[in-house]
């Protein structure tokens, strides 16, 4: 069969001729699966909710105007990660279909935010988010532009919950001599010494001005699973809860911290500003 695109009351699923599909809920435009090669390449939690009462545990959220939760900024009332990944989009339609891949666009403004978040950040915005599948890569791409009448600064991040086999054999590459704030340690500034960071514990870090690829290789095999690649978003979040996972509510099963590797492409280390009628881009590849 062709690829092609279904649209579902609260979701679409993209289907590529060769077999691979994505699978994107509104809410949030949330990518719930990513299917290539025969496998699932996302860690969905197996308690994630998918009605919209809350942003999704896994798949890839989209993090925006604020990674985290701010203090003394325009962003400081807005809940962590900010309303993206709570917000219901629409589809815009823009998708085209081919042999080599399928794309769809999303759309979000302030028609689409709740009023009690207009109240919390209430700048004019608008926001298209692009998702490409082909054969080997799922594609992502956020357009923001400054549509009111005031310069704003925002922070953005794709959330992406990577599924791998057993994540206490992997290694995250291309980090070497990078500095990162670590989340763990209260945000303690460290150095990456390792050209083959491993995880054997919590992890949660920002990777501040990441040069060039990451990638995430299985270290036993020697191949590698995922890689990375970045357009005009400086830094990469790696996040494990590891046993923390327990704490969390609608993450499952509870040893499911194993099969699971945020890495997360963004602009987070500091605020991009937006000057009046200014767009700005930023996306991610990421192949298998
Ligand atoms: O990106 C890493 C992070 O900010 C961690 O600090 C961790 O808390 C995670 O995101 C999940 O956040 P959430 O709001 O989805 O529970």
């Amino acid at each position: 069969r062709a690829s092609h695109a279904k649209i579902e009351h609260d979701r679409v699923k993209l289907f590529l001729c060769s077999g691979e599909t994505a699978e994107i809920l509104l809410y949030g435009a949330t990518i719930i699966s990513w299917k290539a090669g025969g496998e699932e390449r996302l860690f969905l939690s197996e308690k994630a909710a998918l009605d919209g009462s809350k942003a999704v545990r896994g798949g890839v959220p989209l993090v925006f105007p604020v990674f985290g939760k701010s203090s003394n900024h325009p962003t400081d009332k807005l809940p962590q990660h900010g309303f993206a990944r709570t917000s219901r989009w629409e589809i815009l339609d823009t998708a085209t279909e081919s042999e080599e891949f399928i794309n769809v666009d999303f759309g979000l403004g302030p028609e689409n935010l709740t009023v009690d978040t207009r109240k919390q950040w209430p700048f004019d915005f608008g926001l298209i988010y692009s998702v490409t599948l082909t054969k080997t890569s799922l594609q992502t791409k956020l357009l923001v532009r400054n549509e009111g009448q005031e310069p704003w600064e925002f922070n953005a991040l794709f959330h992406t919950y990577l599924r791998v086999p057993d994540v206490t054999k992997v290694a995250v590459t291309g980090l070497k001599g990078v500095t990162y704030r670590d989340k763990v340690q209260g945000g303690a500034e460290a150095t990456e010494e390792s050209d083959k960071l491993t995880i054997a514990s919590e992890v949660d870090r920002v990777y501040v001005k990441v040069p060039g690829t990451v990638k995430v290789e299985d270290i036993e095999v020697g191949k590698t699973l995922y890689t990375v690649e970045r357009s005009n978003l400086d830094d990469v979040v790696v996040w494990n809860p590891w046993e923390k996972a327990k704490t969390i509510a609608d993450f499952g099963p509870e040893d499911g911290y194993k099969n699971m590797l945020c890495v997360e492409a963004g602009s987070v280390s500091s605020w991009q500003p937006m000057e009046v009628g200014s767009f700005w881009e930023g996306g991610v590849t990421i192949s298998i």
